[in-house]
């Protein structure tokens, strides 16, 4: 393709650590529908990102097809999109290794990530946690992305692809394209844990603590009645002072398409068991869809397969190219 009839090229990854949140669904997987015209897409399943916390190997593997029918279910189209398994494609963990040349130790101690999961996983704070970013700068640059959609709590890792790319420039003349974060509206929302809004949902968090996209009704229901909230009485927006009511409007928010203030608006006058039946109204609506969709999908392995090695080989022939002229750069014996 000349280059002047590229399409910018849009990449993101979502790690195969557990069932999706809504925090994952609302910071990530429905802004990708959205910006699939403009770009030149690839979705991956990060699971060798995965393996820095330990993975029950069946599990794993489950979760991976999971994802990709997730993305579909979503409304991604495999044909427009590349959608694939980083593992599939050899040239991640093969540029990792010369990035992590050029990333130093300091910067990498200083990312808040890392410091989290050391303290939540003190027992296996490996090498693997700890180059995590430099993985995501490979799995980013491989493919001269142009733009990341990210939630707010990646953009640390982007900042520091951004900075060993430009190192690796500076030294080697134009080789990576300077990827920009892009963090939407939506996504700039930190969805917060239910039972602790001072930590941000995830996925691998305790049971109640998240709403996952495969939650039945009345798992839903249930999860937000119990949700933490204050004695104050009054439904605003305050994230300093009232963070789980502030939680629970923002997930309200986004799962029915209001702005807060018109969620605020609307349930003016009521208590925080009203806040919550919206929230859980909002939250099954928006996900029987997709939870359909996704058991169609899931019933047909062989699409499954067939999507995800498709996606591989489309992914591995653009990897290979940046990848041949970084060895050159660097001085690997081509031959
Ligand atoms: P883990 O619990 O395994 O660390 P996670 O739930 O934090 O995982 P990731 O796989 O790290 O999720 O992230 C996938 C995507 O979802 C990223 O784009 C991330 O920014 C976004 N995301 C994750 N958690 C939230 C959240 N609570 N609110 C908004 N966006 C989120
Ligand atoms: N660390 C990311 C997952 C991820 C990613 C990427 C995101 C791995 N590689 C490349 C964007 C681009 C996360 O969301 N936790």
């Amino acid at each position: 393709m000349p280059e002047e009839s590229r399409k910018p090229v849009l990449y993101s990854a979502v790690q195969p650590s557990g069932t999706l949140t809504i925090g994952n669904y609302i910071g990530a997987l429905r802004n990708f529908k959205l910006l699939e015209q403009d770009y030149d897409c690839l979705f991956c399943m990060a699971d060798l990102h995965a393996l820095t916390v330990r993975q029950e190997p069946a599990a794993l593997r489950r979760r991976t097809a999971e994802l990709a029918a997730l993305y579909i279910a979503c409304g991604l189209d495999p044909k427009k999109n590349i959608i694939y398994a980083q593992s599939h494609v050899p040239m991640h963990a093969e540029l990792a290794w010369i990035l992590n040349c050029f990333t130093y130790m300091g910067e990498l101690s200083r990312m808040t990530q890392f410091k989290d999961k050391a303290a939540k996983h003190a027992d296996n704070i490996n090498a693997g946690l700890f180059t995590y970013p430099v993985l995501m700068a490979a799995d980013i640059l491989l493919y001269q992305t142009d733009v990341v959609p990210v939630g707010a709590d990646q953009k640390q890792h982007l900042e520091i692809c951004r900075d060993i790319a430009n190192r690796f420039n500076s030294i080697y003349g134009d080789v990576f394209r300077i990827p920009e974060p892009y963090i939407s509206k939506s996504a700039a929302a930190r969805i917060m844990s239910l039972n602790d809004p001072s930590s941000k949902m995830s996925k691998s968090g305790e049971p109640d603590s998240f709403i996952s996209v495969m939650d039945t009704p009345d798992d839903i229901r249930r999860k937000l009645r119990r949700a933490v909230t204050d004695s104050d009485g009054e439904i605003r927006v305050d994230a300093e002072n009232k963070p789980g009511v502030t939680n629970l409007i923002t997930i309200c928010a986004a799962m029915s398409n209001r702005t807060p203030e018109q969620v605020c608006q609307d349930l003016a006058g009521q208590g925080y068991g009203a806040l919550k039946d919206a929230a859980a109204e909002a939250v099954i609506a928006t996900l029987a869809p997709i939870q359909a969709e996704h058991k169609r999908i899931m019933a047909d392995k062989a699409y499954i397969a067939d999507v995800l090695k498709d996606g591989a080989e489309r992914a591995s022939a653009i990897a290979f190219k940046t990848l041949r002229k970084v060895y050159k750069k660097v001085g690997l014996y081509q031959g």
